[in-house]
């Protein structure tokens, strides 16, 4: 059996209420649907200790157009900033922080924070954005100025002042240590930007033609014991038959038992060190089944299997 690193035994929830950078009203609703939804139990059910920071505070949404391409991006800067101090405060305590959002314009400040935190270790950084988007958008590109489309050109340095270089450098982080996984919904110019940045997307099409474990052994390649796996997932990843309430569904995504392969591996690893659950819209689901589902999958992350898993 070899040696596969082990995850951290303390968990962090942080809950991020708001949907400021989104196109939709309702991710706001996120953090409480997973709670409800028991997350915080089942993952303690994989022998995990966890606690619960609760909710951060920001301004409240005030629903108004792009101004220079962006809309609301003093509130969305203000709510980058609670979380990128949340996280780098979990991480610096050795803990693993799963963020609640909330939209995934968050994962700017939380990536930011996993960076910041990886250059003070010492640690190589892998970034899994599991999404239907590429979020790769920037203010002359976007056709709506929604932060949310934005974030990983922001944390690549493309991006508005405030938003580039939180960890202190900019650009936050280098696109080579970020795999895509699941695209399915990329804009015009944002796809030139994407292939000239030299991102690796496994898109839809890489997915089909591949499989899941493919593409999972491809997006997974190089990790060793000094790898910090960073997972943002947003829940629009999954396709929207399985997954109803996010607030930008794109036909054809993940199955769910696609989903649950893609969610194993990375548990293997033993090397998730933090994890953004986003865009989960209670407004736009059924029952709350999208927020289970959600559950469902994060418990795989932290390491449920079907069996006693050998070693590789
Ligand atoms: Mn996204």
């Amino acid at each position: 059996m070899t040696n596969t690193p082990t995850l951290p035994t303390q968990v962090t929830l942080i809950g991020a209420p708001t949907d400021i950078g989104a196109g939709a009203r309702g991710a706001s609703m996120g953090p409480e649907a997973l709670r409800v939804a028991d997350l915080g139990p089942v993952i303690e059910a994989q022998g995990f200790q966890v606690r619960d920071r609760g909710n951060l505070y920001g301004p409240a949404n005030p629903w108004l157009p792009p101004v220079d391409g962006y809309r609301h991006l003093e509130e969305v800067t203000a709510w980058n900033q609670a979380v990128h101090d949340a996280v780098y405060e979990e991480l610096a305590e050795g803990r693993l922080p799963v963020l609640l959002g909330g939209d995934h314009s968050l994962g700017i400040g939380s990536v930011s924070a996993v960076a910041r935190h990886c250059r003070a270790a010492g640690k190589k950084l892998r970034v899994l954005w599991l999404d239907a988007h590429a979020d790769f958008n920037t203010h002359t590109l976007t056709p709506t100025g929604n932060l949310h489309g934005m974030p990983v050109a922001c944390l690549c340095g493309n991006g508005p002042e405030p938003l580039t270089g939180m960890s202190g450098e900019c650009p936050d982080i280098e696109p080579s240590c970020v795999r895509q996984i699941g695209i399915r919904s990329v804009d015009p110019g944002e796809k030139r930007l994407l292939h000239d940045a030299g991102l690796e997307v496994f898109d839809m099409r890489y997915l089909d033609e591949m499989g899941m474990r493919a593409t999972m052994q491809a997006a997974l390649a190089g990790l060793d014991a000094d790898t910090h796996l960073h997972v943002s997932f947003d829940v629009d990843f999954l396709d929207p038959e399985i997954a109803p309430g996010v607030g930008t569904t794109v036909m054809g995504g993940p199955t769910y038992r696609e989903a649950q392969l893609c969610m194993e591996m990375i548990a293997d690893t033993g090397l998730m060190r933090s994890l953004d659950v986003v865009e989960l819209n209670p407004a736009l689901d059924v029952r709350n089944r999208t927020a289970e589902l959600a559950v469902d999958l994060i418990e795989s992350l932290f390491g449920k299997s079907t069996l006693v898993r050998r070693g590789p």
